[in-house]
């Protein structure tokens, strides 16, 4: 019996990478005297990598080898993701990212029909409060149980830790659950954590990998704007609502 919709954030909620996270980095570059630039391109290899501390260095790595680091790579990378933190709130605060299509809907389904409501996500604690205040509603943080995110567990995503986070804070079994994820590094976190896991696509993760999954789609979609089924049976529905989600944690 379904009885929790676990949300991821980035991609899942809001397409923040390409316009949020991206700039933000670059701004806190140009805030410590970096003449570096994410491009729309590098920032979608760079994804691959989940958390922008980790991913702070893996570019240091790859293409700065030669940067001269003050400090040890890890405390380099706290200082820019600092700044990066600031400038990613800033911009969720003035509204710049919307939720993508559904997702105010499937909530407020959800808190109807009684399903109760996590979230598991690599990004930082605080981003996550700014775009839920700013995008969805300001007592929003109130309807999740759990908030899991960032370095609450040591190993992120593809890991299946911070999943298992949440079900242990909720006390209930993956069975009992459906993760919503957007990228093929949590679709492995959730189902490694057992979980059944519904994927939205968007421009960054549409030629990821998604096998395994309970069913992928282009988008939750409206009842005036209906999603694409990539892969799986949506049987009659055109947009994800709380019937589908029971109905697909229900299948064998
Ligand atoms: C996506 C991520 C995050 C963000 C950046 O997480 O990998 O690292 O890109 O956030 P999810 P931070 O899809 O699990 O929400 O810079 O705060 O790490
Ligand atoms: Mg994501």
């Amino acid at each position: 019996m379904l009885q929790a919709l676990i949300f991821d954030v980035d991609g899942t909620l809001a397409d923040t990478e390409r316009d949020g996270h991206r700039i933000a980095f670059n701004q806190a570059f140009a805030e410590s005297g970096l003449d570096w630039e994410w491009t729309v391109e590098r920032y979608g290899e760079l994804l691959e990598t989940t958390g922008g501390k980790e991913r702070l260095q893996r570019y240091l790595k790859e293409d700065q080898p030669n940067y001269p680091l003050a400090t040890d790579a890890p405390t380099w990378a706290a200082t820019i993701h600092k700044l990066k933190t600031k400038h990613y709130k800033a911009l969720i605060q003035a509204g710049s990212i919307p939720l993508r299509p559904g997702v105010r809907r499937l909530i407020q389904e959800a808190r109807e029909a009684g399903l109760r409501l996590a979230i598991a996500t690599t990004t930082t604690p605080e981003n996550v409060t700014a775009l839920l205040q700013a995008a969805l509603a300001s007592d929003s943080l109130d309807w999740f149980e759990v908030i899991a995110a960032g370095d609450i567990v040591p190993a992120k995503k593809p890991a299946p830790d911070i999943y298992l986070y949440a079900l242990e804070k909720m006390g209930l079994n993956p069975a009992d659950c459906l993760a919503l994820e957007d990228s093929q590094q949590g679709l492995k976190s959730a189902a490694q954590a057992g979980l059944k896991t519904v994927i939205t696509l968007n421009d960054y993760t549409k030629n990821h990998t998604f096998s395994g999954a309970a069913i992928v789609l282009d988008q939750f979609g409206e009842p005036d704007a209906p999603f694409q089924v990539i892969a799986g049976n949506a049987g009659e529905k055109s947009y994800f609502d709380v019937a589908l989600a029971r109905s697909l944690a229900d299948s064998p």
